[in-house]
């Protein structure tokens, strides 16, 4: 008995990765049953000469559409052009965080001009998020970046057209199409949608379009549980749930109006609070 991750999922078969070498193995009955039984990214335990699952071990994180268990970082793609959508970028990082996922920042295509790097540190440097100056055309930052990925399981995310495709071409020398139109036309009729995972330099890919929509689905009341750089705060504040928005005597408000705080994020904090509190109301 040996353990693994699955790679890959191919008509009822389970491409398994051990220690860089790789069995087809297929699953036992009762683990195939549910529709998410197994999925890429499944730590399993496997019989190595009957070449069978016979456990999915407990996942750490879990994503779906597509399904992919234990990701351990997600590396968030920004970039200008495209001009970049902030309010989807802290919805994906409420998100990310809720599942404790560790989150890398790529500011990519340093070599235009642009400050979305300044405007990122601004923002983000309190969260916790490493921030990383990249450029898939001219290298700047890709070892680093690199560095930041070794011996993890990570996922690429971001807006369409940011460099995603370029960054992981640049990064491992491979030969994925970039430039794509958008996700939905660009999925044919043959293109699967599993995710699958592929290693290089000793650092796991998953192979996905991203988690680039995704709708928190958090309590209004604990979003700010998720805001690092607000729950620091949490207890200089008068009240001890307070969420930062209509409180007396609260330290994020103090910072925020102090300069200390980003402005911007907080206004784009307030929003995705009293969306997530009107949609509550509706059920
Ligand atoms: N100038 C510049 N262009 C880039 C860089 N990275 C990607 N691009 C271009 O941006 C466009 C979208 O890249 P792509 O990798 O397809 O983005 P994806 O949709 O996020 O996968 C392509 O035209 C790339 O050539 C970069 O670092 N600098
Ligand atoms: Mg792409
Ligand atoms: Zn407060």
């Amino acid at each position: 008995m040996i353990s693994g991750q699955v790679v890959k999922i191919h008509s009822g078969r389970y491409t398994i990765l051990c220690d860089g070498m790789t069995f087809d193995c297929s699953a036992r009955g009762n683990l195939k049953i549910k529709s998410d039984g197994i999925v890429t990214g499944d730590l399993v335990e496997i019989d190595e000469i009957a070449l069978t699952i016979d456990k999915v071990l407990p996942r750490k994180t879990f994503f779906v559409r597509p399904s992919v268990a234990n990701v351990d970082a997600v590396n968030v793609v920004i970039a200008c052009p495209p001009k970049p959508d902030y309010n989807m970028l802290d919805k994906l990082l409420l998100t990310l965080f809720s599942e404790k996922v560790e989150v890398i920042i790529s500011v990519n295509k340093s070599d235009l001009p642009h400050d979305v790097y300044g405007e990122v540190l601004k923002n983000y440097s309190e969260t916790g998020c490493n921030i990383v100056q990249v450029s898939a055309v001219t290298g700047e930052g890709l070892s680093r970046l690199k560095e930041l990925m070794r011996g993890k399981l990570v996922a690429f995310a971001g807006q369409s057209a940011v460099g995603k495709s370029s960054l992981v071409n640049a990064l491992f020398d491979t030969e994925l199409k970039t430039n794509e139109v958008s996700g939905k036309t660009q999925r044919g009729r043959h293109t699967t949608t599993v995710a699958e995972i592929y290693e290089r330099d000793g650092v796991r890919i998953v192979d996905t379009p991203g988690f680039s929509v995704i709708r928190p689905d958090i309590l209004p009341e604990d979003v700010a549980l998720f805001y690092p750089e607000y729950f620091s705060r949490l207890e200089k504040c008068k009240f001890r749930r307070c969420t930062h928005t209509t409180e007396p005597d609260c330290a994020v408000k103090n910072d925020v109006l102090s300069g200390v705080l980003s402005p911007e994020r907080y206004m784009r904090y307030k929003n995705i609070f009293n969306e997530l509190k009107r949609d509550k109301l509706k059920y």
